[in-house]
C-alpha cells in the first residue's frame, strides 16, 4: 500500500519521510536513485511503510525547487551573510537569480550585527533594499529575529548562505533549539562545513530548512541574453532601451546604464551583473566548443 509523506531530512541516502506526525525512515527505489532529478528535502512522495526501512516509491511535482542549497518547495529563501566569512555578494546574487527564477520570495538577512559598525551592515544591504526584504540581524543578542519570524509565519523557508554566517544559530535562536554550530578557522576565516545535511524544523507554523554552507554556485541554468530579466531592480528602466533585447552589456541608449549612471540602479549590484553575464556565457560557449 502505498502513504503520501514528505521528505523532512536526508542524511547519508537514507530519507526521514513525515506522514502525519510521525517520521518514517525509508530507502529510495532504485530507479529513483539514478535519474539526475535527485530527491529532495521538502519533496512529496509516494512511500511504502510495510517494511522497515520503508521506501520512496515515487517523487510527485514540485513547486520549485533550488540545486544549492538542494531543497524543493519552498516560499522564502533567506539569504544570510555576515561580516565573517566575508560577504560574497556575486553569491547573493546569484542565489537571488536562482530564487527569481523558481518564484521563490528572497530574504535577505545581515546577521551577527552585535560585531560590526551599523554603517557598514547599512551600506552592504542598500544595494538590495529596492528589491527585497532585508533585515540586520544577530542570532547571539536576539536583534532582528522578530522581523523575520513575522515575514515568514506559516511559510516554508530556507536558510542559504557560506559556510559559518549563522545559519544555525538563527535557527536555535528562533526555536529555541540546541543544534550544533560550528566556529571560522581564525586563520582565513573560512566556516567548517559544521551542518552536513538538510532538515525541515517547524515552528512558528512556519517551516524553515537549515542547509549546509556553499561558497559556490555554477551553472546558472539560463542563457546570459535572458540574465536581465532576474534583476527586477533593472525591469523599470530596461524599458527605455533603444534595442529590444539589449543586454545592458555594451548596446548604445541602455536604459539600465544610463540607470547606474544616475545612481537609480546600484553600481556595484550592475557590475556584479556583468561578471555573472560573463561567466555564463563562458561556460556556454566552452561547453559548445
Ligand atoms: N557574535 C556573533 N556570533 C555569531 C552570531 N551568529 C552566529 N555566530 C557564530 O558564528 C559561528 C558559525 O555559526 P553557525 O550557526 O554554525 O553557522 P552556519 O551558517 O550554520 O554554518 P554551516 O553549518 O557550516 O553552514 C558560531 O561560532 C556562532 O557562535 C551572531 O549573531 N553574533
Ligand atoms: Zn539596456
Amino acid at each position: 500500500m502505498l502513504f503520501k509523506g514528505k521528505v523532512v531530512k536526508i542524511l547519508a541516502g537514507k530519507y526521514w519521510v513525515l506522514e502525519g506526525n510521525t517520521q518514517y525512515l525509508c530507502s529510495a527505489r532504485g530507479a529513483l536513485r539514478n535519474t539526475d532529478q535527485e530527491i529532495l528535502v521538502g519533496d512529496n512522495v509516494s512511500f511504502e511503510k510495510a517494511e522497515i526501512p520503508g521506501r520512496i516509491i515515487d517523487v510527485l511535482p514540485r513547486k520549485n525547487y533550488l540545486v544549492r542549497p538542494p531543497v524543493a518547495n519552498i516560499d522564502d529563501v533567506l539569504i544570510v551573510v555576515a561580516k565573517e566569512p566575508k560577504p560574497d555578494f556575486v553569491l547573493v546574487d546569484k542565489i537571488l537569480i536562482n530564487s527569481y527564477s523558481q518564484r521563490i520570495r528572497p530574504i535577505l538577512c545581515y546577521n551577527k550585527i552585535d560585531l560590526v559598525d551599523p554603517t557598514e551592515v547599512d551600506s552592504a544591504l542598500s544595494g538590495y533594499g529596492q528589491i527585497l526584504d532585508t533585515i540586520a540581524v544577530s542570532a547571539e543578542t536576539g536583534f532582528g529575529l522578530s522581523e523575520i519570524e513575522n515575514l515568514i509565519k506559516g511559510r516554508s523557508v530556507c536558510l542559504a548562505g557560506q559556510s559559518a554566517v549563522g545559519k544555525t544559530s538563527m535557527l536555535n535562536a528562533i526555536l529555541g533549539l540546541n543544534l550544533k554550530t560550528g566556529e571560522l578557522s581564525d586563520k582565513i576565516k573560512r566556516g567548517k562545513n559544521t551542518t552536513r545535511h538538510v532538515e525541515i524544523f517547524k515552528a512558528l507554523g512556519a517551516e524553515i530548512v537549515d542547509t549546509c554552507g556553499f561558497s559556490m554556485l555554477e551553472n546558472l541554468k539560463i542563457h546570459e541574453s535572458e540574465l536581465g530579466y532576474y534583476y527586477p531592480d533593472f525591469l523599470d528602466y530596461s524599458e527605455r532601451c533603444r534595442f529590444k533585447g539589449c543586454t545592458h552589456i555594451s548596446e548604445p541608449s541602455c536604459g539600465v546604464k544610463e540607470a547606474v549612471e544616475k545612481g537609480l540602479v546600484d553600481k556595484e549590484r550592475y557590475e556584479r551583473y556583468i561578471k555573472i553575464y560573463n561567466e555564463i556565457k563562458d561556460s556556454r560557449e566552452k561547453e559548445f566548443s
